[in-house]
């Protein structure tokens, strides 16, 4: 058997490789999740998995956890096997903030995750689309920088 290997990289003092096996050492959550489907209708299954958050903030966010606005620029990228990804913010399961159950699930419905890779679980989603299966990496990004536009209308056009 082949272990699946995510990859936690990015802003993190302590970047990671991890195995389904590895994410046992958080503490396990069960989530019942129901979601829709654009084009296969509303699907039930059940997850198992650590949240997300304990994970990520064990490998060290390069914000200052004292300055809670520090934390406001932060992304959370995440790529399934596929190239399927989608963004979180960082506030979006941080307790002081959202405090979404985000999971990275270890098992579906009672089948272990160890060879496809976990699942992100969103049991605050009414789409199914963020329910990336089969992770690859994991990226916490704090470079966002909010660009002002130029005067209303105008396009900004390079300088020559
Ligand atoms: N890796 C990966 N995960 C994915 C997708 C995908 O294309 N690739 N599609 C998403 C979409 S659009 C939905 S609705 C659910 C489908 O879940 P299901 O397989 O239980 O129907 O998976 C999500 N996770
Ligand atoms: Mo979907």
């Amino acid at each position: 058997m082949t272990l699946a290997e995510l990859a936690l990289t990015g802003d993190l003092v302590r970047p990671a490789r991890l195995t389904v096996p590895d994410l046992l050492r958080w503490p396990q959550h069960r989530a019942d999740v129901s979601f829709e489907c654009a084009t296969s209708g509303v699907q039930h299954h059940r997850f198992a998995g650590p949240r997300l958050y304990d994970v990520l903030a064990d490998a060290g966010p390069g914000f200052d956890p004292a300055r809670r606005k520090d934390r406001l620029r932060f992304l959370i990228a995440v790529n399934g096997t596929d190239g399927h990804h989608a963004l979180l913010s960082w506030a979006e399961i941080d307790p002081d903030f959202a405090d979404a159950p985000v999971l990275l699930a270890v098992a579906i419905d009672g089948t272990p995750l160890d060879e496809t890779g976990p699942q992100l679980v969103l049991p605050q989603d009414r789409c199914g689309a963020r329910h990336i299966s089969g992770i690859t990496a994991i990226r916490v990004d704090g470079g966002y920088r909010f660009r002002p536009a130029g005067p209303l209308g105008a396009r900004q056009v390079p300088a020559a």
